[in-house]
């Protein structure tokens, strides 16, 4: 596999980013008054503007010639087809196929995909039916109100993102507690909060070995079995989302009571799939399909639109700029919608699981740097929190900004507040503010020169802070369908530049080892234990210190 920068057209954004230096982004704006309508792209519902970044049109034909060098198009058509394209697992990675249009034939190793997803949907729409109109009743007869989704990781974090996403959708009197801690006071707060006779736990776990789950999911039978329910009322309280038939049967939860999915659909890329059932369960089935179609559309767009007007290849294009050539390296998620307060979380999963790798492909060390660090707030609260560090801070950090432009509750001018300041930050990143404009203003405020002096240093805003803007009309299940796409398929685009595989996650394999050699160490609180000698001797002093304090108290 070529190093991708030590090709001619990776030595050429290097130069325009040398180029580039010393022109503020505010320049270009003034030079450029269209700069937004060829910095644009509208597509599935939504709208990017990337014309606050760093870019000229020979850096944008520069980035386009290094897709078409690291074969974006031949990778893409590759995934599409269904081909093991997550080498090291020797998987397909085919969660389009998810969401495709009934009509579509994916398929993977001679496996009919689609027919496997049509199956399974139905399944779940079925199931949600009889939960939503009462007909599945738990063990004293009684309708079940209540879901208790267990799981971690891809098993938690997108069902718990797009259920809270569509808030303004839940069915009336319906609610999910999703617990994916070990932590047990994680679980243990649901279950004080649940009525054992109303509630369905959904054991969400595509290996059903993870040892978080597996935990919570024993400790909730348990519970189950110490209020009210018998062995025999299992399959009225506990569904499982797996691709493990024998592990769930084992537990104890029968053939009909599980939904399925196929080691072809990633853990962080399996909100589409039988993962998104306490999804449905929370805002009905029909908008879980409208979810699934607001995907597909990205997907159509991803698949067909030419490089340079393509929204997913255009924000990673955009993304390898700013990480590999103005050498930033962190990115932060601002969602301007309450409702997305745990999109940050998901995209730090989906990005950094999937681009948090040192190693291309082929087993070498890469030469550049890959996928940044990803963190973030909804918008107004982070302005109040970490947004000086974006303003002034010494690194600078990228940003995409994203909003609604008609809120599902507009409360009076609630929604105008907050997109003016969606708006101004982006404003103010990218302009900043010059010791010129800083002293003129000090001057107006009739400062004497010597406070003028002593102030200015610290009210300067260096400006040519990159970020995008994302806008929808309103966040509703499309449009979040759209945009969970687009990530997806900008951190693939940026995957494959960096020549990397974006489906793997070897990287949490060591501590998970790790922490099952270290718990018959700390496990039987109370017995005296030999002090341990096994590790470092920092590990070996916390585990002798935790006994201790264990035993005492
Ligand atoms: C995601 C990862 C990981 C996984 C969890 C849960 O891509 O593979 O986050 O989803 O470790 O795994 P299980 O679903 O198998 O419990």
């Amino acid at each position: 596999m070529t190093e991708i920068s030590s090709t001619p057209q990776w030595k050429a954004l290097e130069a325009d980013a040398a180029g580039l230096a010393q022109v503020p982004m505010r320049a270009l704006f003034d030079s450029d008054p269209d700069r937004f309508a060829r910095y644009s792209i509208e597509a599935a519902g939504l709208f990017l503007d990337y014309a606050k970044n760093k870019l000229t049109d020979q850096v944008v034909d520069h980035l386009l010639a290094l897709a078409a060098a690291a074969d974006v198009e031949e990778r893409r058509a590759a995934m599409f087809a269904g081909e093991a394209i997550n080498v090291t697992e020797g998987r397909a990675v085919l969660h389009v196929a998810l969401r495709a249009a009934a009509t579509d034939a994916y398929s993977t190793a001679g496996e009919d995909a689609s027919a496997l997803v049509q199956a399974e949907l139905k399944k779940m729409k079925g199931f949600c039916d009889r939960v939503h109109q009462g007909a599945f009743k738990g063990y004293s007869g009684k309708a079940l109100d209540t879901v208790v989704n267990i799981g971690i990781g891809g098993s938690d974090l997108g069902p718990q993102m797009a259920a809270a996403a569509l808030q303004p959708f839940w069915i009336d009197g319906r609610r999910t507690f999703f617990i994916s801690n070990v932590d047990g006071q994680h679980l243990a707060a649901a279950l004080d909060a649940v009525d054992p006779e109303r509630t369905l736990f959904v054991i969400a776990s595509k290996t059903f070995t993870t040892q978080e789950t597996m935990t919570n999911a024993k400790s909730a039978r348990a519970w189950f079995f110490e209020n009210g329910g018998g062995e025999d009322d299992i399959a009225k309280h506990f569904v499982a989302l797996s691709t493990n038939a024998e592990a769930v049967a084992a537990f104890g939860i029968d053939r009909e009571n599980m939904f399925q999915f196929w080691d072809w659909v990633g853990g962080r890329y399996s909100l589409w799939s039988a993962i998104g059932l306490s999804i449905a369960l929370q805002v009905g089935f029909d908008n879980f399909t409208k979810l699934l179609a607001g995907a597909q559309r990205m997907d159509q767009h991803f698949k067909t639109t030419p490089m340079a007007q393509n929204m997913p290849v255009m924000l990673a294009l955009v993304g390898v700029w700013n990480r590999n050539f103005i050498g930033i390296s962190a990115h932060a998620i601002l969602p301007y919608d309450q409702h997305l307060a745990r999109l940050p979380a998901y995209l730090q999963q989906a990005d950094m699981e999937s681009n948090g790798k040192r190693v291309s492909a082929d087993g070498s060390v890469v030469a550049h740097a890959t996928g940044p660090v990803l963190f973030g707030e909804p918008g107004t609260n982070g302005q109040h929190a970490f947004y000086q560090l974006l303003h002034q801070g010494a690194d600078i950090v990228s940003a995409d900004f994203i909003a609604p432009a008609i809120s599902q509750r507009e409360l009076g001018d609630h929604h105008e507040k907050l997109l003016s300041n969606f708006l101004a930050q982006t404003e103010a990143l990218m302009r900043g503010k010059t010791e010129a404009e800083v002293r003129d203003e000090l001057r107006g405020e009739g400062k004497s020169d010597a406070e003028i002096d002593a102030l200015s240093p610290h009210k300067i805003f260096p400006g040519d802070r990159p970020t995008n803007s994302i806008l929808m009309e309103r966040l509703e299940p499309e449009t979040l369908g759209s945009l969970i796409a687009l990530y997806e398929h900008k951190i693939f685009v940026e995957g494959v530049i960096w020549g990397i595989n974006s489906f793997d996650q070897w990287g949490v394999e060591l501590g998970k080892v790790l922490a099952r050699n270290i718990l018959p160490e700390i496990a039987g609180a109370g017995e005296e234990k030999p002090s341990a000698t096994a590790h470092d001797a920092s590990t070996n002093g916390l585990i002798n210190r935790i006994n201790a304090i264990r035993r005492k108290g």
